[in-house]
């Protein structure tokens, strides 16, 4: 049993997230709880205000300590793990998604404005980023990160679908085919419908690399390789450096 707490302005931003498809399955089975808590349903002030103008001044308002050290409080125990989602944090990764689903209690953290008065983090384990951009609230990354957690509990997704997804391994997916064999000109490729299993592993692990090569060469450059990988990816850059040698001719 798992719990995501949402610490929020904006408890409805995560209505339809809940009531939708995998995420729907895994909070029914109740193998996983989500709940999306206002944090100004805890602030003292009287006119229900969460935030105040910036000490030393500038533009804009940040999250006071009062309401949200309270919600934070109210709604952790010793277990849990407390995550800040902000522009300012480690970068969320597969990695990153897999130590934070080992935690049963998890409590997300979710700024709007110029984000947290800085005394707040002192009541944080993890600030994460879901990527170097800008968000208008911290609710659409807690929303990402909650779905990349919530499906790595057990149950939500079949074990083996995990195996080869990309980053799972460390490389990009293999390139995959339904029916028709044929569409507008465009065929499956032979192998994958020659029944030859081995041949088809081969060749998906091969198209795996190929595409990690071409697309993300920075996952490569970490990681280590069977010899298999080792063979199939000095095949892969010897066939793509002699497409990119004739392309060059032709210019
Ligand atoms: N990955 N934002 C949070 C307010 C804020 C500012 C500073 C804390 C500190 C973002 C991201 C993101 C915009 C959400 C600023 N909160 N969050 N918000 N990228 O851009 O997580």
């Amino acid at each position: 049993m798992m719990e995501i707490k949402v610490l929020t302005l904006f408890p409805n931003f995560f209505d339809s997230f809940k009531e939708t498809s995998i995420i729907k399955r895994a909070l029914d089975k109740e193998s996983v709880q989500f709940t999306a808590i206002n944090f100004r349903d805890y602030t003292l002030d009287k006119h229900n205000n969460v935030d105040d103008t910036i000490c030393g001044g500038g533009a804009g308002m940040l999250l006071a300590c009062q309401p949200i050290v309270d919600a934070l409080k109210a709604n952790t125990k010793a277990n849990s793990k407390v995550v800040m989602l902000s522009p300012q944090g480690k970068k969320m990764t597969q990695k990153l998604v897999r130590e934070l689903a080992e935690h049963d209690d998890i409590v997300l953290l979710c700024g709007h404005y110029e984000g947290f008065d800085e005394r707040i983090r002192d009541y944080v384990d993890e600030e994460v980023s879901i990527g170097d951009f800008v968000l208008t609230g911290g609710e659409p990354a807690a929303l990402v990160l909650s779905d990349a957690i919530i499906r790595l509990r057990d149950g939500v997704i079949r074990s083996d679908s995990h195996e080869d997804d990309s980053f799972e391994n460390g490389l990009l997916e293999y390139p995959q085919y339904t029916r028709p064999v044929e569409y507008d000109g465009k065929k499956v490729p032979d192998v994958l419908m020659s029944g030859h299993h081995e041949n088809i592993r081969k060749w998906r692990l091969k198209e795996s690399l190929r595409k990690t090569y071409l697309r993300r060469p920075d996952l490569l450059d970490g990681r280590t390789f069977t010899s298999e990988e080792q063979k199939l990816l000095q095949e892969v850059m010897d066939e793509e450096n002699k497409k990119q040698t004739s392309n060059d001719e032709n210019q």
